[in-house]
């Protein structure tokens, strides 16, 4: 190949320029190779030329190049572990929101201006061709983007891992606004391929699933279990390398596609039934076919359980197969080599399906398997939401996977006799509670309970939310086993979330606080000391309006509104959810609107309220809101009466790659959830970050990061955790604030009127009700009064440009812990116990 063509030739010499250690390598890549590598692959690879080639193909040009240098380093990697048979981690996470890969390859390559310069060489725009690429929307929200975030900092600090997941073939769905309303459509990521992608046949898996259980007797008397299955799913790996910033490690992201079984097709076939054959096909293709809206209760609770089976008994097989290379089936070492971190309780299926390869396939002793997978399993709990806790009806298990059933009722039955039994003696209220299996007219299986009884570590995902965990939800286990029970605080990448989304922002930082900052955020600190600079103030609020700018463009391509970038740029972008409370933001913007109508000569500081958020189908007061924000928003975007000092923009379809756009350019951060009810937040922290202000409660990470930034610079408001328990406690009365607060009966009044809706009057009316009828389950109303207050104060700084600065430069400055590289580190320490890998350079093999 490589004599072949002259190119690749060039980039057999690679291992210099990605070497580890000589990191400004890459960086030394000539523009003149580069534009010679990008041009052979459109010719060589895409099939076409500089003069015909559409964007998508020079965009798939680009990748095919930087793919070079990638796999280069794969290839390194892989054989470093295996040579090292080093200890790794399985991050197993039924989603991982990875977005677009393209900017944050070349970036975390440095290779980024390089092929900016290349492309503008070419006669090509490196914004424009890196737009091409669609977002892999493999998620819901912050857990996803949480797991992508992950990989990033292990890839990076070179700690040896493999991300496993599910290949979707259709993402979290594209959300359209059609006369103010979500409309879902199906978000094919994959339509014209993609080419950072490589498939893996040769490590296909055989899942077997349903049928029946069968004790065969032994001629020396002992029991063994033989599971018949129905059907046989395979498993097909997707990898999707990761790569490491400055030529670190290369890991790869493992994504499971489910195919039907060629044996079992083939016996259909052959019997003359195709068509059967055909409906069995489709029934194991459904498996990975879409990603759960995760925050719906409703639907296809068999496939959801059936797709976590599914990717997680792929992945144990995978890790088995690895360790087996090197330990022959002894299973001595394999708590030693192998630590699997369970991204919520979806992934928590997997803690049977060890047990039963380990004893039914693998001949190892109950007592033996029980204490591997004590060892190598621990859990992340991402919500409180007693909802959002899963549990499985057991009929569900009887029909899908009974050989589980089996082991998870033998699990729970030397639970509760032995460890609950010994610490509460006689008492059947607590082995009620800390049961596997809840009891009632339909008997389910709790896999949280399951997850924390199997698991080393139990972690939440910020301090708060780790001390709820322990004191509300599992109290009990908690004092049963104190020191299972830890904290690890989210973090996210600087890498995607300051470096390649904020360029003015990183070469600020590269001036200011050397050029080490993406790799140990603690330097941003450096920046601090120009707070009070007037000149560098000034630059600082030159970037940010630059991103606004940008960010106005985009606003009026997709929305049409026109919105100015010197107005307040206030953000509210997340999944659309009661606790997070998107309508308390709603009803202050009511309530300006209507102080602006009632004097029209009032002043105030311009303000643009941007929102972004999808809500899951079957939620419908969800829905409803993000109908009043658009209509709302309509309604004030054209009342000349009010001299454009407000304006609402709903931007449709928010996703990963908009918010590298929105971030940037926010002065304020809305975090307005109820207290105690989110458990992180991550945004909160790409936010900060990007030097806008939090206005917010103190929740989640929230407390951890004006506990940094300064609470004096940032608009901290409304209930406290133990102030909303106890409200609720003393019986809440969402009646008493409407009654005695004569704006807030206004706001909430003219939701019921046509005002909005002309001629459909009550077309708003499920939000007040849901507030006032339905008992305002969140304490919108009891938190009004103090937010309108915090936004008070917030155009009151925002009218002196130069405190406002300040707080902003603060804020970028103190970021510094909420690096996922720091979340990471925190994991190898509590959790998982690993040493980084050197990634060997030289391989002859
Ligand atoms: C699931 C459900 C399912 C039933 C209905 C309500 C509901 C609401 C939320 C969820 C999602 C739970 C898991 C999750 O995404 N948690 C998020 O994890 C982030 C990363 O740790 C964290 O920053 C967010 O605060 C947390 O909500």
């Amino acid at each position: 190949m490589a004599t072949k063509h002259p190119h690749k030739k060039k980039v057999a010499e690679a291992p210099q320029t990605v070497a580890q250690k000589d990191v400004a390598s890459n960086a030394n890549l000539s523009v003149e190779e580069l534009k010679k590598l990008i041009v052979h692959h459109l010719h060589t690879t895409i099939g076409t030329s500089a003069q015909k080639a559409s964007k998508l193909a020079w965009w798939q040009a680009v990748v095919a190049t930087v793919n070079e240098f990638i796999f280069d380093r794969l290839t390194k990697t892989q054989y470093s572990n295996v040579q090292r048979d080093s200890r790794a981690v399985h991050y197993l996470s039924a989603e991982f929101l990875m977005g677009r890969l393209g900017v944050n390859n070349l970036c975390n390559l440095e290779l980024y201006d390089t092929v900016k310069e290349a492309l503008k060489e070419l006669g090509k725009d490196i914004h424009e061709i890196l737009e091409e690429e669609p977002d892999m929307a493999l998620g819901n929200g912050g857990l996803g983007r949480l797991a992508a975030c992950f990989i990033d900092s292990l890839a990076t600090l070179n700690y040896p891992c493999v991300g496993y997941g599910i290949h979707y073939e259709n993402g979290l769905f594209r959300q359209e606004i059609r006369e103010g309303r979500q409309v879902e459509r199906p978000d094919s990521w994959r339509e014209y391929g993609c080419p950072w992608e490589v498939c893996r046949p040769e490590s296909e898996q055989n899942i077997p699933i349903g049928g029946y259980v069968e004790t065969q007797q032994a001629p020396d008397g002992s029991q063994r279990k033989v599971w018949h299955p129905k059907s046989l799913i395979k498993g097909v790996p997707w990898d999707i390398p990761v790569v490491g910033y400055r030529g670190s490690s290369v890991t790869i992201l493992r994504l499971w596609e489910s195919r039907a079984n060629d044996a079992f097709d083939w016996d259909v076939f052959n019997a003359g039934g195709y068509v059967d054959a055909q409906e069995e096909k489709a029934e194991a293709e459904v498996i990975s076919k879409v990603l759960y809206p995760n925050d719906s209760t409703e639907a296809g609770k068999m496939l959801r359980l059936t797709q976590q089976y599914f990717f997680t008994a792929c992945s144990l097989r995978d890790i088995l197969r690895r360790y087996n290379r090197a330990h022959h089936h002894d299973y001595g070492k394999f708590a030693l080599k192998n630590v699997i971190q369970l991204n919520d309780t979806h992934p928590v299926i997997a803690i049977p399906e060890l047990m039963r390869l380990l004893i039914d396939e693998e001949g190892v002793a109950w007592d033996q398997a029980w204490n591997i997978v004590q060892q190598v399993f621990a859990y992340t709990n991402h919500t409180l939401l007693p909802e959002a806790l899963e549990k499985w009806p057991v009929y569900i298990f009887e029909k899908l996977l009974p050989r589980h059933l089996e082991i998870i009722y033998e699990i729970n039955y030397r639970f509760l006799n032995n460890e609950v039994e010994a610490m509460w003696p006689g008492n059947d209220d607590v082995k009620r509670k800390l049961s596997i299996i809840e009891e009632g007219p339909c008997r389910m299986i709790r896999m949280a309970n399951l997850a924390v009884i199997a698991s080393s570590r139990v972690n939440g995902v910020a301090k708060i939310h780790s001390d709820l965990v322990k004191a509300d939800l599992f109290p009990e286990f908690s004092k049963l086993w104190p020191n299972k029970f830890c904290n690890v605080t989210n973090g996210v990448t600087p890498r995607r979330w300051l470096l390649s989304c904020n360029k003015g922002l990183a070469s600020l930082l590269n001036e200011t606080c050397g050029n080490d900052w993406a790799l140990h955020l603690d330097d941003t600190i450096k920046m601090k000391q120009y707070a009070d600079d007037a000149s560098f103030q000034k630059r600082f609020m030159d970037v940010k309006r630059e991103n606004k700018v940008a960010l106005a463009e985009e606003i009026e391509k997709l929305t049409s509104v026109v919105v100015s970038p010197d107005s307040m740029f206030d953000v509210q972008v997340k999944r659309l959810h009661e606790y997070k409370r998107q309508h308390l933001n709603l009803l202050y913007i009511l309530y300006l609107y209507r102080k602006l109508l009632a004097n029209p000569s009032l002043k105030i500081v311009p303000q643009t309220f941007i929102f972004g958020a999808k809500a899951a189908p079957a939620y419908h007061l969800a829905k409803d809101i993000i109908y009043a924000i658009n209509v709302i928003g309509d309604k004030i975007n054209n009342d000349h009466r009010i001299n454009n000092q407000i304006k609402v923009v709903f931007i449709p379809n928010y996703r990963v790659s908009l918010a590298e756009k929105i971030i940037p350019a926010a002065d304020i951060s809305e975090q307005i959830s109820t207290a105690g009810y989110e458990a992180s937040g991550t945004s909160n922290m790409k936010f900060s970050m990007n030097g806008a202000l939090t206005l917010g409660t103190m929740d989640g990470a929230n407390i951890e990061i004006v506990e940094k930034a300064g609470i004096e610079n940032n608009f901290i408001f409304g209930l406290s955790v133990e102030e909303v328990q106890s409200l609720k406690a003393n019986g809440y009365n969402p009646w008493e604030y409407y009654n005695n607060n004569p704006d807030l009966k206004a706001v909430l009044d003219w939701l019921d009127s046509d005002y909005f809706t002309p001629s459909y009057a009550g077309a708003l009316s499920s939000i007040k009700r849901s507030l006032l009828d339905g008992g305002d389950p969140f304490l919108v109303l009891a938190d009004f009064d103090s937010y309108v207050k915090a936004h008070e104060k917030a155009q009151e700084l925002y009218k002196d440009q130069s405190a406002w600065a300040r707080a902003a430069i603060i804020n970028a400055s103190s970021m510094g812990f909420f690096s996922s590289d720091r979340s990471i580190q925190d994991y190898v320490d509590n959790v998982w116990n690993l040493k980084t890998l050197d990634v060997v350079d030289d391989i002859t093999m």
